[in-house]
């Protein structure tokens, strides 16, 4: 396959600085790494923190951003032994960790205090060629649709991860917090296959409607119900069983330690600036209920996110806008104006 010298990308050099669509060099794959011919990446709101720089871990500068691109591999280093040129390959949010420390040896590899992260400390897939280290890059199946399993390398996996670490059986309630969005709207597909019973909480009706016919029982629209908290309770005879928080609201994220059912479990996610989880400690206590981090997955949990989406279990609700529209795509969801996914198509 012949690969380009030089490729578009949507490049910025400082923090919340000009998003610039230009040509720049196509990177040479080191020797564990494979080079990806990315044709669709998905927009995902860590994007938004990475290019603001909102968070306690500062990114790389320049920085090409982007964690949810999925292609083809027409280049690979020496070492590289398990992808072939040819192969449908993904680069998800951790690409790559260092393999010996005690997080990686139990498979936590995104724990390592080491994770090398695409779109924040190496560059990502807002680009049409792209490196990934191949023990962590993504395999997709040959004939997978490159579109709609973009949003599950990052999105799909996290809520699949999440809704495992909510420990839920099979005709529970959960929640989720912000149901409406780009892993929302997975996370109510997963919590479906999985057999729970799904409450959506976000704003407006289009979200309301999505989560509907994603296969939601119920949806809490937080911008028109007075009392949130009371209303979940009613809707699920005591409150959700499991609570998954992919809301970037610090008081959606609070609330939910208030609506939980006894004995419930509050899984976070959604990664708001400064925000703080606020449970009060007596009702924490007297009701024993859990919070728990969640983040992203390992390999196994990939595969595993990708399985449901090959066979058809979970669909991916996106809109399809060219590369060079990444900075109107980052205004939509500043606004929380986004209902499902945006997916970039690095053709345009
Ligand atoms: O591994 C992880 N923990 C991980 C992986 C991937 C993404 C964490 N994240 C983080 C992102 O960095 C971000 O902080 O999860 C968060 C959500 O990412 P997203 O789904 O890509 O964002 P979105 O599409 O903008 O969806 C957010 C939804 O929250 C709703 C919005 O309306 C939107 O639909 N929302 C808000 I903002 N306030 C709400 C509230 N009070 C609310 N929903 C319910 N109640
Ligand atoms: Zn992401
Ligand atoms: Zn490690």
């Amino acid at each position: 396959m012949s690969v380009p010298k030089t490729q578009k990308a949507v490049i910025f050099e400082t923090n919340g600085g000009p998003l610039m669509y230009k040509d720049i060099p196509v990177p040479v794959p080191k020797p564990n790494e494979i080079l990806i011919n990315v044709k669709y990446s998905g927009v995902c709101h860590t994007d938004l923190h990475a290019w603001k720089g909102d968070w306690p871990l500062a990114t790389k500068l320049p920085l090409v951003g982007g964690h949810e691109g999925a292609g083809v591999v027409v280049a690979k280093g020496s070492n590289v032994t398990n992808f072939e040129i040819g192969d449908l390959a993904g680069n998800k949010w951790l690409n790559g960790s260092c393999m010996g420390c005690e997080y990686c040896q139990q498979g936590a590899e995104p724990n390592c205090p080491d994770a090398d992260l695409s779109g924040y400390t190496h560059d990502g897939s807002f680009q049409q060629y792209a490196t990934a280290d191949a023990v962590q890059a993504a395999k997709i199946p040959k004939g997978t649709d490159l579109a709609g399993v973009a949003p599950i390398l990052c999105a799909g996996v996290t809520v699949y991860k999440a809704l495992k670490t909510a420990e839920l059986r099979p005709g529970q309630w959960v929640a989720i917090s912000g149901a409406g969005g780009g892993l929302g709207s997975l996370a109510v597909q997963y919590a479906v296959a999985m057999g729970l019973r799904v409450l959506g909480i976000d704003g407006g009706d289009e979200k309301a409607s999505l989560v509907k016919s994603l296969g939601g029982e119920a949806f809490v629209d937080f911008t028109k119900t007075k009392d949130v908290v009371a209303e979940i309770q009613k809707i699920t005879n005591g409150g959700p069983h499991g609570v998954i928080n992919v809301s970037v609201s610090p008081a959606a994220i609070s609330q939910s330690c208030q609506y939980v059912r006894t004995l419930g479990k509050v899984v976070l996610v959604g990664l708001p600036a400064d925000a703080v989880c606020e449970s009060p400690v007596f009702e924490h206590v007297v009701k024993s209920i859990q919070i728990r981090g969640s983040y992203v997955g390992n390999r196994q949990d990939t595969a595993e996110a990708i399985d449901f989406f090959t066979r058809g279990l979970v669909k991916s609700p996106i809109k399809i806008v060219g590369l060079s529209e990444l900075a109107e795509v980052y205004k939509l969801m500043e606004k929380g104006a986004i209902v499902g996914r945006y997916v970039l198509d690095t053709s345009k």
